[in-house]
């Protein structure tokens, strides 16, 4: 029996911890995983690890992973080989487009695309040649507004300014559980720790959230807000910064600050109040408060970007770092300097120049809102969608209004879907193509190396073999390019593998050959525990892709949401606003299937306080219906004194009880969607971002 030690980052969310794998070698037996623990010699995440990591070892043996292709024959799943699989795939989406166009074949790549290398330098590869406009991703269900925010401010999408958690005195929290989530657009292992530091160095932390969260429950000070009112908190917090004369001057270069003035002038922190539920001395307050620190970092992230006016909130986000001289400096929000940089390497977007053919939803980055998905399928005419291809993603559990989607689905000529399960979507795949597991191959963080609170770097080499007859992610976008290539006589540039691409883009990056850290592939290789770059500085005016490299601080777009803004109504007073929940031992839609992550007491119930369910006559642990416009379904409610009265919270990514989903343990513990519930018509509208917080919904006993 032979033991080894390996060093690696996880993949599984944006933290990036450190692991040190165990594997153990017996002879005539398959190397196997003996132990997964943090890494303290990570200087990063310093030993920090959560329950999901442990749960690496329980993907790679569970016996419902996929291992080859399957394709569908009749109600059967049977293997076929790669080769021919690829050949099929490339033959029906030619047809497709060769009889109804380009965009008949749509795209929707969810999440672990960003968490995977090899799917961000290859999945391309294949998906440009299609040329379809009907490219949709998880982005759309989540940070679109920030990426629009920071394109329309700063000229590029991925210019996004992270908050400086280990050098700020003051940090203001709204829609973000990071001790749940360990963090999202700023990359920050051991969250917790540097959050509690900043109150031991006497900083504050104040928190904003319908749920008294995890996060909340330690924070100086907690607001609860009605679900969907950031944009007027917000706004009403620039008014006072402005009224009371509380801004900072900034050397930053600047344009259209006076017209941000005059355009948030009525929007006063009295007026403000009844919209978001927060008294107007307290908004008064936390902006006094805010301005008051020396350093101070405004952070919004999901709760405020998925809901009607995510866009007018994150605007408001930067403008408050702005106002107040937080902004690109340390102890405030920063941009990281990342080692593989893709905002040095890539344009910086674009936005609106196309929409939706039904909706007119804009484009933004070449992809459009997922909230379009299902009508686009569903919607005869010119255009309309015909063949999906899915990568790493789950829509139908994660996208306002699953079960619409679902019926689309089904009434698809062609369906394929690159993923390792079957499960809610994939069992409508004429073909499923899955790659080897995370283990079996290489890692290097294109992504989250960009949102990290330190600049860091590491490439991890794979842990398992890679199984007989197994392709890596990229090496199936490969493959699926070669043979759509071959039936259409699209020209196809050769490429190399991702660890190849990442090398160069190391070498040519500004740690690379030109400087004294001579990054490689090869000089990360004696890095295994990573390489620490130092902490973020001030270059936001260096690194601006606007024209005449200027802050753009009153996009026209966004302004113009005013208008829908001041003309938004109240919710009715017998509504119920439902919001979601994270969970430290889940993950999306697809981490349900692992014993030790699900054993216990069920983590899916809906959560009410005791007030709200005394005037329904409902009790504790019994079964509800909730109805909103577009489903209805039947959970356990739970009491809690955290929820703020008039709004319930139920987790999403639940729901596996569907006919035909092979995941086992996932199955015996199903839950319900919450996206049978959220509504593809509520969004918002500056991006097309669906709306998942502040559903209203009614809730009766089952
Ligand atoms: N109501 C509500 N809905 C939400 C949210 C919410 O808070 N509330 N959150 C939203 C957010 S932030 C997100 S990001 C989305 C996520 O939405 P999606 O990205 O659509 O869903 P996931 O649950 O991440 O599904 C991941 C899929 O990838 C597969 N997979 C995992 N690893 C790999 C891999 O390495 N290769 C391949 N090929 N496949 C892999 C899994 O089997 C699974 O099918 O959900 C959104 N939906
Ligand atoms: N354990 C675990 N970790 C994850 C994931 C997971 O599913 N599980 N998913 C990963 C992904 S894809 C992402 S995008 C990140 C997300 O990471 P975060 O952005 O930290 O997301 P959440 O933990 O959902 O926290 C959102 C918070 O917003 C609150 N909220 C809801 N509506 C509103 C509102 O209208 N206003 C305000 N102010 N708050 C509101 C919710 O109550 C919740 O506490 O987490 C990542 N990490
Ligand atoms: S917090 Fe957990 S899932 Fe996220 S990277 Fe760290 S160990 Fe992995
Ligand atoms: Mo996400």
């Amino acid at each position: 029996m032979t033991k080894t030690l390996h060093h690696r980052a996880c993949h599984l969310c944006e933290a990036i911890c450190g692991l040190t794998i165990e594997t153990t070698a017996t002879e005539g037996e398959p190397l196997r995983i003996s132990s997964i623990k943090g890494d303290g010699n990570d200087s990063f995440s310093r030993g920090h690890i959560c329950p999901k990591a442990v749960a690496l070892q329980d993907i790679q043996n569970d016996p419902d992973r996929l291992r080859q292709p399957m394709l569908k024959v009749g109600n059967e799943w049977q293997p076929i080989e790669w080769q021919a699989a690829f050949d099929l795939v490339a033959q029906r989406l030619w047809a497709i487009q060769q009889r109804d166009g380009q965009n008949a074949v749509a795209v929707y790549q969810g999440n672990p695309s960003v968490h995977n290398y090899g799917l961000m330098t290859h999945s391309n590869y294949f998906l440009g040649l299609l040329k379809t406009r009907n490219r949709y991703s998880a982005t759309s269900v989540d940070q679109l507004p920030q990426h629009l925010t920071s394109h329309l401010m700063y000229g590029h999408g991925l210019l996004l300014p992270i908050p400086d958690i280990d050098h700020t005195d003051f940090m203001l929290i709204l829609g973000g559980n990071p001790l749940a989530s360990n963090g999202s657009i700023m990359t920050v292992p051991d969250v917790e720790k540097r959050l509690k530091a900043i109150q031991a160095r006497g900083g504050k932390l104040v928190v904003v959230d319908p749920r008294r969260s995890e996060t909340a429950a330690m924070a100086d000070q907690h607001l609860f807000i009605r679900p969907g009112g950031d944009a007027a908190l917000l706004l009403g917090l620039l008014n006072t910064l402005f009224a009371e004369g509380l801004t900072r001057a900034t050397t930053l270069p600047v344009d259209g600050l006076d017209t941000v003035r005059q355009a948030v002038a009525p929007f006063t922190a009295e007026d403000m109040s009844a919209l978001c539920g927060i008294d107007a001395g307290r908004i008064r307050e936390l902006a006094r408060n805010f301005a008051a620190a020396d350093k101070a970092v405004c952070y919004g992230r999901m709760g405020v970007s998925t809901q009607a006016f995510g866009t007018l909130c994150h605007w408001l986000v930067q403008l408050i770092n702005l106002v107040t001289g937080n902004l690109d400096r340390v102890g405030g929000a920063l941009c990281t300097e990342p080692a593989v940089d893709l905002v040095a390497t890539t344009s910086g977007g674009h936005f609106n120049l196309w929409q939706s053919r039904v909706s007119g939803l804009p484009e933004y980055a070449g992809e459009l809102p997922v909230a379009a998905l299902a009508e686009e399928m569903l919607t005869e005419g010119q255009g309309q969608i015909k063949a999906l291809i899915t990568v790493a993603g789950n829509p139908v559990l994660s996208t306002p209004n699953g079960r619409r989607l679902e019926q689309a689905l089904d009434g698809l000529e062609f369906m394929v879907s690159v993923d390792l399960y079957i499960n809610e979507t994939t069992r409508y795949a004429d073909l499923i193509l899955p790659s080897t597991s995370a283990l079996e191959n290489d890692h290097y963080d294109t992504t989250f190396n960009m949102f990290a609170v330190r600049n860091v770097s590491r490439f991890n080499r794979a842990i398992l073999p890679k199984p007989d007859g197994a392709l890596h992610d990229w090496e199936i976008f490969v493959g699926l390019a070669e043979a759509f290539a071959a039936i259409s006589g699209k020209e196809l540039k050769p490429t190399l593998p991702p660890a190849q691409l990442i090398d160069i883009g190391l070498r040519r990056g500004r740690y690379g050959d030109e400087s004294p850290f001579g990054l490689s592939i090869e000089t990360l290789a004696g890095h295994p525990h990573g390489i620490d770059l130092g902490p973020l500085k001030p270059n936001l005016a260096l690194r601006l892709k606007t024209p005449g490299q200027r802050i753009q601080a009153a996009p026209q777009a966004i302004l113009d949401d005013l208008q829908r803004f001041a003309a938004q109504q109240l919710p009715r007073e017998d509504e119920l606003l439902m919001i979601g929940r994270r969970h430290v031992r889940s993950n999306n839609s697809w981490m349900h299937n692992y014993h030790r992550l699900v054993k216990g007491k069920p983590r899916h119930q809906l959560l009410m306080h005791p007030e709200d369910m005394q005037h329904r006559g409902l009790n504790d642990g019994q079964r509800v219906r909730i109805s909103s416009r577009v489903g209805v379904i039947e959970v356990e409610v739970a009491a809690s004194t955290d929820m703020m009265p008039g709004v319930v919270s139920l987790p999403h990514g639940w729901g596996h009880a569907r006919p035909g989903v092979q995941m086992d343990i996932a199955r015996s513990q199903p839950g319900a969607s919450a996206n049978d519930l959220t509504d593809e018509r509520h969004f918002d509208a500056v991006s097309g971002n669906a709306a998942l917080n502040g559903v209203p919904v009614q809730v009766v006993a089952a």
